[in-house]
């Protein structure tokens, strides 16, 4: 567990307002402070505080759990002690702590900070399903001469998981390059302009008939894959996205027991505060309380939930 203190910086705010002990946690959050490969709006290394700043100013109850995430709480962690430029080494850190969180049988809430956090949680779970709600497919080969960037990450995370076991939804900005690489590769996803067709019971039944196979399934958020209108201070803001309810809608009809940990990413914060911040503090909560549900709902008390994770 060495990494938990080598490579933690604790932070003035905790998630929620509440610390509960490492021990007695069954969510870790973990701030992920880092930008380096950001090309258009940066900011996002500032993404962490002001989504822990947002999670003490709105309501936590939870309509779709129907519960309080306050009694539910949280252990901060803090942030990821990055190495601002160097992001090979920053992932090899957060890979560490991820490990270790895992080992201590907790549910990881990273809190970004850009994107290519997703690729550390996908080298330490090698065998879970991946659902990732972003506006963009991120799978070019190289961005800006980088093999490892906010662009490239989902083309560096195939390498390593299994695609039939990768879902993205709400994706809507893409090129040739990817367009080709989703055809041939057969990869599964899904547009807003789908995903509104079908209705989300429906398209959250499709997803699920695809990744019906796996056991353990993690959860990738891009706060982007929202509509700029209810998000707009994010890295790479794109037009006719999801809207807050869907995304939502789709996280509850989609959590379920097997879920291992998430991620909630590309905040960028303008001027220390922004609505991107607010959602990704509901969007935490909100998770939270959803997978707390999905895992003790399976019998009677917490010792399931003690089981499953
Ligand atoms: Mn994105």
């Amino acid at each position: 567990m060495g990494s938990l203190k080598l490579y933690i910086n604790t932070s003035p705010i905790v998630f929620g307002g509440v610390q509960r002990s490492f021990s007695e946690a069954f969510f870790v959050v973990l701030g992920f402070p880092f930008d380096s490969t950001s090309s258009y709006h940066p900011g996002a290394r500032f993404g962490p505080l002001a989504i822990r700043e947002a999670s003490l100013n709105i309501e936590t109850w939870s309509w779709r759990a129907g519960m309080d995430f306050e009694d539910l709480g949280c252990h901060d962690l803090g942030d990821l002690a990055i190495v601002l430029g160097d992001v090979h080494e920053t992932l090899r850190r957060a890979q560490e702590v991820l490990e270790d969180l895992y080992t201590a049988r907790k549910i990881p809430i990273v809190l970004g900070g850009e994107h290519t956090i997703t690729l550390a949680s996908a080298r330490t779970q090698r065998n879970a399903a991946l659902i990732c709600f972003d506006a963009h497919f991120d799978l070019r080969n190289e961005y800006l001469s980088q093999r490892v960037s906010h662009a490239t990450v989902m083309r560096r995370v195939l390498e390593v998981v299994n695609p039939e076991f990768m879902y993205w939804i709400g994706v809507r900005a893409t090129c040739r390059e990817e367009q080709e690489l989703l055809r041939s590769r057969k990869l599964n996803y899904m547009t807003p302009w789908d995903l509104r067709k079908l209705g989300t019971l429906e398209a959250a039944r499709r997803v699920k008939e695809k990744i019906k196979e796996a056991n353990k399934v993690y959860i990738s958020v891009d706060v982007d894959v929202l509509d700029p209108a209810y998000a707009p201070d994010v890295g790479n803001p794109e037009p006719e996205g999801l809207t807050p309810s869907e995304l939502l809608d789709m996280l509850k009809l989609l959590v379920d027991a097997r879920v291992i940990g998430a991620d909630i990413v590309e905040v960028a914060p303008i001027g220390g505060r922004g609505l991107s911040a607010i959602q990704a503090a509901k969007i935490a909560c909100e998770l939270c309380c959803l997978i707390y549900r999905a895992k003790t709902s399976l019998t009677t008390a917490g010792r399931t939930f003690m089981k499953t994770r």
